[in-house]
């Protein structure tokens, strides 16, 4: 089974589009939990042992951003592969996407592919497109790998660079739409491939999801937090048989409360998140 297969299976099977993220900043973690962990490594397994039980079933995906792992260093990185471990045992059918957004030039990326799928075991990785195909061969030759590419973007100054218009074989779009362009017509031949497109920026996602059309799905981060509009993602993002969309919230469900109830108030955070989305689903059914 491939990512795509896989993800879609979980997404049926859980009746799910939602993905948590494990943003785990240890500055944020409630006190019940450092209180009764011994260190960094134990602290934030811990957490994420407790997020992840009470969220399980809620799930189409947990994405990872490696950030919050690699700024503790070697106990992160435990806490990194522990967390990976774990939601393997308890769930071995739920993809587990790590956001690390990477690229350099290909012998480089040779060694980041290794880290990130033999090493830590993920089922998909995001990358920024800018270095182009050529380089990201090592990505796009993992055939059962998921290869999620950035497109637009879900911060403010998304636009600087994004937005930007460029001109291809005399036709002239914006560098995100290139971007889902060349993702579509030529990266794609192993159907590994996903995009980037951030929730506060719905118009995008629409004219992105209109460029690839139905079968790729896409990434959407930036509900929650960030205060991206669901039912104006849902909108322009879900391909004709409602699906098509991974939706993304990380600090809103993880860091619901800082009570000692936290995880049980993030599993219901993220049963509400799954329900309003499978509302809106269906309301929009064609
Ligand atoms: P919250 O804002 O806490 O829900 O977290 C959003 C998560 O999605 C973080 O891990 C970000 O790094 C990530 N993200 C964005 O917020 N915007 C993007 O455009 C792309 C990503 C991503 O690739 O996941």
């Amino acid at each position: 089974m491939n990512f795509i297969e896989k993800l879609e299976e979980r997404q049926k099977k859980a009746n799910s589009l939602l993905c948590v993220g494990l943003d785990s900043d240890i500055s944020q973690i409630p006190r019940s939990v450092i209180k009764t962990s011994k260190g960094t490594f134990h602290t934030i397994y811990n957490f994420n042992q407790k997020i992840i039980s009470e969220t399980l079933p809620f799930v189409c995906a947990y994405k990872i951003n490696i950030a919050f792992y690699e700024a503790q260093w070697i106990e992160g990185f435990y806490a990194l592969i522990n967390t990976i471990n774990f939601i393997r045992e308890k769930a071995p059918d739920v993809p587990i996407i790590l956001d690390a957004k990477r690229a350099d030039i290909g012998n480089t990326n040779e060694q980041y592919a290794k880290m990130v799928f033999d090493v830590l075991k993920a089922d998909a990785i995001t990358v920024n497109p800018y270095f182009g195909r050529e380089s990201l061969d090592p990505f796009l030759k993992r055939t059962d790998k998921g290869i999620i590419i950035l497109c637009h973007t879900s911060n403010p100054g998304a636009k600087e660079f994004q937005g930007l218009k460029v001109v291809d074989a005399g036709s002239l779009r914006n560098l995100y739409e290139q971007v889902a362009r060349n993702v579509a017509l030529s990266w794609n031949k192993n159907n590994n491939c996903l995009l980037v497109v951030g929730a506060t920026h719905p118009n995008e996602l629409k004219t992105v999801r209109r460029i690839v059309g139905e079968g790729m799905p896409i990434l959407v981060p930036g509900i929650g937090t960030q205060k991206g509009n669901l039912e104006e993602t849902l909108k322009a993002g879900l391909n004709e048989d409602g699906q098509g969309l991974i939706i993304n919230s990380s600090r809103d469900i993880i860091f619901a409360s800082d009570e000692k109830d936290f995880a049980k108030i993030a599993g219901k955070k993220a049963k509400d998140l799954r329900e309003q989305i499978n509302k809106t689903r269906t309301s929009m059914k064609r």
